[in-house]
């Protein structure tokens, strides 16, 4: 039975983001995830407001970048949001869209070795320990917080290459997969079974997250029309390996491209095809959305993401999920 997540970019000003945050541990979510880029509101500030307007849910960043962060001011943010609610806080970790660090001229040089010094000066700072690390991409001579967490932070690593699945399922406490579609898990999960083994781990003493594009509504064309933009971003950043898997043809991800580097929002949205909404997101009504989410969780999907656009009201999707959806589940 799988638990439930909200994601929210936030892309509205951070009291909007806030207000739906608390409606959703209200609906009945078990986690909030703040997407982090630079170029949205803070995720710190975002993550505060909801330590103080919320008492149950769990929530972090779903993910920080150690490209744009220091992992030392991770630890200490995540430790400090500890200290404001304690074992509720989850740290997502990941490498950071290509696309926007590319506009900061910031290269992901040895992601998997940052990924992995990253947890390893988090995981040791916030427990209060002195730490020396003299990594392949990190060096910090003799760091300690002055403060400590009672409990350890949870790191969830977000993963989408092969490598870094493996990576996550063995350092992580949990695995953030940005994708939809069975296939893409089907994927995944070899990938993730493998970093299990090598911890000496057992499946079930991590996560594996969905965090899919969702967009819930009783009206399927305006579940599809909320979708739209977000699928032909997916589309756009997607690498050729994963549309060749959903069979979609370079060509059309190109035009998408194309009319996305002119602005041209007509043709990008008028490219997007019924393959690329079943491959690249979970829409439609909750009869759609539950067979598909049933789907996910019978191939080992542990906590799923609603994630953007949530649908095409946010509020009411939110209302939408809670009493048609999650039900379902929460009796299974
Ligand atoms: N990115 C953001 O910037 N903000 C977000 O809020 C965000 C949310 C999010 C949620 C879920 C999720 O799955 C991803 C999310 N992302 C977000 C994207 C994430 O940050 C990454 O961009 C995304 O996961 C894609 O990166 P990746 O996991 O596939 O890793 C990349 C860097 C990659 O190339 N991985 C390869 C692989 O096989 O996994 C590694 C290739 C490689 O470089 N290997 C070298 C080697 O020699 O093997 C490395 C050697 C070394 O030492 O590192």
């Amino acid at each position: 039975m799988p638990k439930f997540a909200i994601e929210f970019v936030p892309t509205d000003a951070y009291w909007k983001v806030v207000y739906h945050a608390v409606h959703a541990e209200k609906a009945g979510y078990d986690y909030v995830w703040i997407t982090d880029h630079f170029n949205n509101r803070n995720v710190y500030v975002l993550l505060t407001n909801i330590a103080i307007y919320t008492d149950r849910v769990r929530f972090g960043p779903g993910v920080t970048s150690p490209y744009l962060i220091h992992p030392v001011m991770t630890a200490q943010s995540m430790a400090s949001l500890s200290e404001m609610a304690p074992r509720r806080v989850v740290c997502g970790l990941g490498t950071g869209d290509k696309t926007t660090l590319d506009l900061l001229n910031i290269e992901r040089v040895k992601p998997l070795s940052a990924v992995r010094e990253t947890v390893q000066l988090i995981r040791e700072l916030t427990v209060g320990e002195a730490v020396k690390l003299e990594g392949d991409v990190f060096n910090v001579a003799g760091a300690r917080l002055n403060f400590k967490v009672a409990d350890p932070i949870p790191i969830f690593i977000g993963a989408q290459g092969p490598k870094m699945l493996s990576l996550a399922a063995e350092i992580g406490d949990g695995v953030l997969i940005n994708a939809s579609h069975p296939k893409d898990f089907e994927n995944a999960m070899e990938h993730i079974r493998e970093g299990v083994e090598k911890a000496g781990k057992k499946m079930e003493d991590i996560e594996v997250v969905a965090a899919t594009a969702f967009s819930a509504s009783e009206d399927p064309k305006k579940a599809l029309k909320a979708a739209t933009p977000v699928v032909a971003f997916i589309v756009a950043g997607s690498p050729e390996s994963v549309l060749q898997r959903h069979k979609i043809q370079i060509e059309s991800a190109n035009k998408i491209r194309e009319a996305i580097g002119k602005g041209n929002w007509g043709d990008v949205f008028s490219n997007v095809t019924p393959e690329m909404f079943e491959a690249f997101s979970i829409c439609g009504t909750p009869d759609t959305c539950i067979e598909k989410i049933d789907q996910l969780s019978k191939i080992g999907v542990t906590l799923f993401i609603t994630g953007s656009p949530i649908g095409p009201k946010v509020h009411d999707s939110i209302n939408l999920i809670s009493k048609e959806i999650m039900p379902h589940f929460k009796k299974a």
